[in-house]
């Protein structure tokens, strides 16, 4: 992604040597008009000046990176051997048996998966890498961006609702949003709320924050 930052218009003006003719060498009325004969210094050359204008652009490229497998990753209670960081281990298997895949633990009402970025990001998009067979039990799933690990202060990035219910096996969602937390929440009316992801990526980028003098 380019982003067009400032410009800067620069003034320069040569002087083309070529075009460089003394009064006397010169036909036209006007330069001989402007001979003084009775001057001893030297005669005054003519020259032509070249006055050109840039205007030139500046621009930074700010290309959004994976932040997701550098961040740390907890969730609601575990399921066996499935861990939260199960998500970020850049292992893609999405078959639960391929050990890629984090799992809360079973018999709860809402369970959540959340990752730290460590510091605040401009969070552009992320990617979501379900179970094959049982991506349908996250139906109706929130994803959430925040810049504290407390829920009070969560953000709706997006929210699974009709007419796509059910999120894909693989989901690209787009945020455009700044935090440091991204947090997949899943809850149920019955005790079977499950968070299951096998890869989650999170495209963004660290500002940079300009430091003031002391
Ligand atoms: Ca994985």
């Amino acid at each position: 992604m380019l982003r067009w930052m400032n410009t800067s218009i620069r003034v320069r003006s040569t002087i083309d040597t070529s075009t460089c003719v003394t009064p006397m060498m010169d036909t036209s009325s006007s330069v001989k008009a402007a001979i003084d004969t009775s001057s001893k210094e030297q005669p005054i050359m003519y020259c032509k000046a070249i006055i050109t204008v840039q205007i030139l652009w500046f621009c930074r490229s700010e290309a959004f990176v994976n932040l997701a497998v550098n961040g740390i990753a907890t969730q609601k209670g575990v399921y066996g051997s499935y861990d939260a960081s199960k998500a970020i281990d850049g292992n893609y298997n999405q078959s639960f048996n391929g050990g890629s895949c984090c799992h809360t633990a079973a018999g709860q009402l809402s369970a959540w998966w959340r990752l730290d970025l460590r510091k605040t990001a401009y969070i552009h998009r992320v990617v979501i890498y379900y179970r094959e067979d049982q991506w349908d039990r996250l139906s109706g799933y929130t994803l959430f961006i925040s810049n504290s690990s407390n829920p009070k202060y969560d953000r709706l990035c997006y929210e699974d609702r009709p007419p796509t219910y059910h999120p894909n096996v693989v989901q690209n969602i787009t945020c455009g949003m700044t935090g440091r937390y991204v947090v997949f929440f899943n809850e149920r009316a019955k005790p079977e709320a499950y968070v299951e992801l096998c890869e989650v990526e999170v495209f963004a980028y660290y500002p940079i924050i300009a430091r003031s003098k002391q």
